[in-house]
C-alpha cells in the first residue's frame, strides 16, 4: 500500500479536521524519519493510518477488543480514547493486509507508548503529540527536544501526558508508565 492510498483510506472514514491532523502527523513523521535515519515508508504509512479508527462508533471498537485474542481485554477497563490505536492496527491488518510489525505497533501503541519502542513507533508517537496543529503549553519545548533527542522528547512527552491525566483526576493505563520507565532508565545512563 502506498502512503497516498492509506491518506485517501483514512479520509473516507474521519471527519475533515481529524484527517488534516492525520496529513499533518504523516508530515511530520516523514520529517522525522529523516532527521533520525528512520524508514520513511513505514513511518509515513503508520501516521497515515494512526488514527483509521478514531471515529468508530465505542460499541464496535469495544467488539473489536473482545474478538481479537492478541488485544489486552484489560483495555476495557481504561478510557475508550484508548480504544483505537489498538482497533486501528487490527484493521491495518485485516483491511489493508499490512504485516510489517514495526508499522502495526505504531498503529498499535501511538496513544500510550510501551516499554520498548521501535525507531518506527516512537517517531509515529512523537509527531502525533507535536505536529504543527497542537497548541497546548508544554508542545513548543516537545518540539524544540524533537530537533535534538528523540527519546528526550518522546520522554517528555510522556512526563507531561501523565501529569495531565493525573491533573485530571484520570486514570493512566500502565504502558504509558513502562514507555515512560524504560526511558528514564536509558536516559540516566
Ligand atoms: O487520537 P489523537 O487525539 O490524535 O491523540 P492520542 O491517540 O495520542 O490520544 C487520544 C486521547 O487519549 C488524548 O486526549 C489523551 C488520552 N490518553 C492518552 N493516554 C491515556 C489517555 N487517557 C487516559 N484516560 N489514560 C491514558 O493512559
Ligand atoms: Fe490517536
Ligand atoms: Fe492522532
Amino acid at each position: 500500500m502506498k502512503i497516498d492510498q492509506a491518506l485517501a483510506e483514512s479520509k473516507k472514514v474521519l471527519t475533515t479536521k481529524r484527517y488534516e491532523h492525520v496529513e499533518r502527523v504523516t508530515e511530520t513523521a516523514i520529517n522525522l524519519a529523516k532527521r533520525y535515519n528512520g524508514d520513511e515508508y513505514k513511518v509515513g504509512l503508520a501516521a497515515a493510518l494512526h488514527d483509521y479508527a478514531k471515529d468508530m462508533d465505542p460499541h464496535i471498537l469495544k467488539s473489536w477488543i473482545e474478538a481479537e485474542v492478541d488485544l489486552p481485554k484489560d483495555l476495557l477497563h481504561y478510557h475508550p480514547e484508548l480504544w483505537h490505536g489498538p482497533v486501528g492496527s487490527k484493521m491495518a491488518n485485516k483491511l489493508f493486509l499490512i504485516q510489517d510489525q514495526d508499522i502495526l505497533g505504531a498503529i498499535r501503541y501511538h496513544t500510550t507508548g510501551h516499554q520498548l519502542m521501535s525507531l518506527v513507533e516512537k517517531i509515529v508517537f512523537l509527531a502525533d503529540y507535536i505536529e504543527p496543529g497542537r497548541n497546548f503549553p508544554v508542545v513548543h519545548l516537545a518540539r524544540e527536544l524533537s530537533e535534538k533527542d528523540l527519546d528526550q522528547a518522546c520522554h517528555y512527552a510522556l512526563e507531561n501526558s501523565i501529569q495531565f491525566l493525573i491533573s485530571k483526576k484520570q486514570s493512566v493505563y500502565p504502558d504509558t508508565f513502562f514507555a515512560y520507565n524504560a526511558l528514564t532508565n536509558k536516559l540516566s545512563k
